[in-house]
């Protein structure tokens, strides 16, 4: 096995994804964490793909389940993680916590508040073409946002003004509780595309593999000037919308069937041992893996919260 062989890469960073989300979950357990928590577990191949075709310069704009999206922007995981955990050493000192990470030298930032994420994107395209920048903008949402204004009005103007944005929809074919088959005109999002003059595509979100070239392919049009992508990645998610969350809206037996049957890691590496990668290896690498993580995550535990008395700091923009 080739640790640079651009497969296993793939297979280490949802890992490292999953793995993160772990850490999460075992923090939340702890009492380490307040408030919602919403984790992306069985959706790593999209964020794992993304890793890919992203550059320093591009943007990405995700939403309240946005973890793997800032680790495939590079964000630094330590300082996600202690914004999770609201350390003061996090991204936004702790303020922002798990819905609200912002990394201005990465261009990557999120919002809890369903489709606002996508304006946002539009505004980083637009001025990406006012600077004469070949940066692209991504701009994230589930497919609940995919039936917002917001959503409406990005690809409008995206598309008459022909701007470098990538509108990600992942679809992972419940808002809440409710069903994109209830709600949804069309059977996918991808296919409205045209109404926007926007390219539609649509892939299977739990293939690491196809997700990654749809990805690029996507990234590379709004790069050359092709205008507006809508990259519909159908997914499925394995917990709760948040943790606490009784999830009764589907059976135990829909569940057990989503986790064993469309868990992208276990499909990407029934891929790998087919293609004749030794299952030792990949479990040497999971340990690896899972050992760092331990590792980040106690490294985070020893930060410190934010000090009481500054609640009031950071709440407006000091004059220059
Ligand atoms: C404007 C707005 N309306 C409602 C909510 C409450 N809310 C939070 S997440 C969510 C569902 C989002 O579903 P989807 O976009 O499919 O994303 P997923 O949670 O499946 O990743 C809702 C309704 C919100 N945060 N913002």
């Amino acid at each position: 096995m080739r640790p640079n062989d651009p497969r296993i890469l793939r297979h280490r960073r949802m890992l490292e994804m999953r793995a993160f989300d772990e850490a999460c979950l075992e923090a939340l357990r702890r009492g380490e964490i307040h408030g919602e928590l919403h984790t992306g577990i069985n959706q790593e191949a999209i964020g794992a793909a993304m890793a890919e075709s992203l550059r320093p310069g591009d943007a990405v704009v995700s939403t309240h389940r946005n973890h793997f999206h800032a680790l495939a922007k590079g964000v630094p995981a330590r300082a996600l993680l202690a914004e999770i955990l609201e350390r003061e050493t996090g991204l936004c000192r702790g303020r922002g916590g798990h819905m609200h990470p912002f990394h201005p030298p990465t261009n990557f930032s999120a919002t809890g508040i369903v489709g606002a994420s996508l304006p946002v994107a539009l505004g980083y395209a637009q001025a990406f073409r006012l600077r004469g920048e070949d940066h692209v903008a991504v701009g994230v949402t589930g497919d609940g946002g995919s039936h917002t204004g917001a959503f409406h009005e990005t690809l409008v103007i995206a598309g008459a003004r022909r701007l470098p944005l990538v509108v990600l929809v992942e679809n992972n074919a419940l808002a809440i509780s409710v069903g994109f088959g209830d709600v949804s005109p069309t059977a996918t999002v991808a296919e409205r595309a045209g109404a926007w003059g926007a390219r539609g595509m649509l892939v299977d979100g739990t293939d690491v593999d196809a997700t990654a070239e749809a990805f690029a392919a996507a990234m590379e049009q709004a790069r050359g000037g092709g205008g507006p992508v809508l990259l519909e990645a159908t997914c499925t998610r394995a917990r709760g919308h948040f943790e606490g969350d009784p999830d009764t809206y589907r059976t135990r037996e829909e569940k057990r069937r989503l986790r064993e049957e469309r868990d992208p890691i276990a499909l990407h590496r029934a891929r790998l041992l087919a293609e004749g990668v030794g299952a030792d290896a990949l479990d040497r690498m999971a340990a690896e893996v899972r050992a760092e993580t331990a590792r980040l995550l106690e490294a985070v535990r020893a930060d410190p919260l934010p000090d009481p008395a500054g609640a009031a700091l950071y709440l407006w923009a000091e004059e220059a």
